[in-house]
């Protein structure tokens, strides 16, 4: 059972940088699914997709798998095929945490959980890559290199699915839609003082780009399909395709 999220309920004379913490883990669920419009329905489209693209004997790696949600569901979706899945968080407490939630449920499938920067994993003989709510808080200039090596590694037909908060370039757009989730938190229970709080805290260390930018940069990093499948306010999920290998010409 997750503890309710109030770790910004109370005055803080002065905020400091948001941490994957162990107060954070404690109440990571509820934090999420009340800040995050979508949150569920990208989970469910996560589950809906794998049967799609998961190839037998692939590698899925779910990087900055937070309490490893997206492996539990791409595991129960699995349907045994035989695949392993690397789920990868910098965070000790996170993956602590993960590895005890993930031993509860039963299943063939392996998953191996790594404590590591996502910018020191191998991406190999990879069918499926997410990358739930994470790319954006690693540093902006690092971005397309990353995206360059989970391409390198992903094998013909294999897809990222990267999920991000965006803003919008037009300032008029961008403050209607900034509202929409104010009052989705509102609605969720938070108060001024914590949302504020927490906006300060996230400040410089989540760093959010706009929809060009990230299909730039999937396009840029080599993939030929991409497109956002899910958006929800200022939450989008991005799904962008390997192209499959064309034969090689014969030469008549
Ligand atoms: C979910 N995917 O529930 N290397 C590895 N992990 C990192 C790094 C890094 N450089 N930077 C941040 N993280 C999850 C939600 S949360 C999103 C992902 C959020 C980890 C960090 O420790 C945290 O667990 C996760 O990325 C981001 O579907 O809190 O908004």
């Amino acid at each position: 059972m997750s503890l309710k999220d109030t770790l910004f309920s109370n005055p803080y004379e002065a905020v400091g940088a948001f941490q994957f913490d162990e107060s954070v883990v404690a109440v990571f669920p509820d934090m999420i699914s009340r800040s995050v419009p979508g949150y569920q329905t990208i989970l469910t489209g996560i589950g809906e997709l794998t049967p799609l693209f998961a190839q037998p004997n692939s590698q899925i790696y779910d990087l900055g798998c937070s309490l490893g949600a997206v492996t539990l569901t791409i595991r129960r979706k699995l349907n045994n095929l035989p695949c392993q899945i690397i789920a990868v968080d910098n965070s000790p407490s996170m993956i602590q945490r993960a590895q005890d939630y993930c031993a509860a449920f039963h299943s063939e499938t392996p998953v191996q959980f790594v404590l590591d920067d996502i910018a020191n994993i191998k991406i190999e003989n990879a069918s499926i890559v997410v990358l739930n709510f994470t790319l954006q808080f690693i540093e902006p200039e690092k971005r397309q290199a990353l995206l360059k090596a989970i391409y390198a590694g992903l094998n013909p037909g294999g897809v990222l699915i990267l999920s991000e908060k965006i803003h919008f370039p037009d300032p008029p757009i961008q403050q209607a839609i900034e509202h929409l989730h104010l009052q989705f938190k509102r609605a969720n229970g938070y108060s001024e003082l914590e949302i504020s709080q927490k906006r300060a805290s996230l400040d410089n260390v989540l760093i959010s780009d706009s929809r060009e930018q990230h299909l730039d940069r999937l396009e840029k990093a080599g993939f030929g399909h991409a497109e956002v499948w899910l958006q929800a306010y200022n939450f989008v999920s991005f799904l962008a395709i390997k192209n499959e290998s064309v034969p090689r010409e014969t030469t008549p």
